[in-house]
């Protein structure tokens, strides 16, 4: 991703409950740009692939169903830095943990339900990003 795009998704249990306007307005507000997006819904099977580097975990079983539960917003995100910027903004994995006017603090209700996610690396956003989007879904060169 060049280093400076993310990927993220807005989980089920945040667009169920209609918070997807409020976190987008926070990551623009962050001087992210959004160079691709779609309201979308994962299988169990898409699901478990696209978290296949947790398989095995105590947690992965309740995940996958959680995320194949309902829609999400999947974006391609911009900005300098865009992977450790986009992680501060989003706070911990916990929201217990989360800093104060972070995401997951504001709009988390679990560790599972955390509202939101991030990729983790330059690689990992690339091979997430290329699991939802086509490039024709990609506007990397408008300002
Ligand atoms: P994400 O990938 O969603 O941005 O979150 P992360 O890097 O902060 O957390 P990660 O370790 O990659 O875990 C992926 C997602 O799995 C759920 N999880 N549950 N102890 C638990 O019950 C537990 N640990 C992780 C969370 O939904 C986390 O976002
Ligand atoms: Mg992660």
């Amino acid at each position: 991703m060049a280093g400076n795009r993310t990927f993220t998704m807005i989980k089920p249990g945040a667009v169920r409950k209609n918070y997807e306007g409020a976190i987008l307005k926070m990551i623009n507000d962050a001087g992210f740009k959004i160079r691709a997006m779609k309201l979308t819904r994962m299988s169990t099977t898409q699901a478990g692939a696209f978290y296949e580097v947790h398989k095995g975990k105590p947690f992965y079983d309740n995940l996958v169903k959680f995320m194949s539960s309902g829609p999400i917003v999947a974006a391609i995100l911009e900005k300098e830095n865009a992977i450790e910027d986009f992680r501060k903004l989003i706070g911990a994995t916990n929201p217990e943990n989360a800093a104060e006017g972070t995401v997951r603090k504001l709009f988390a209700c679990s560790v599972t339900e955390n509202a939101v996610h991030g990729a983790d690396s330059d690689e990992n956003a690339t091979r997430e990003a290329d699991f939802f989007f086509s490039t024709f879904e990609r506007f990397y060169d408008y300002e």
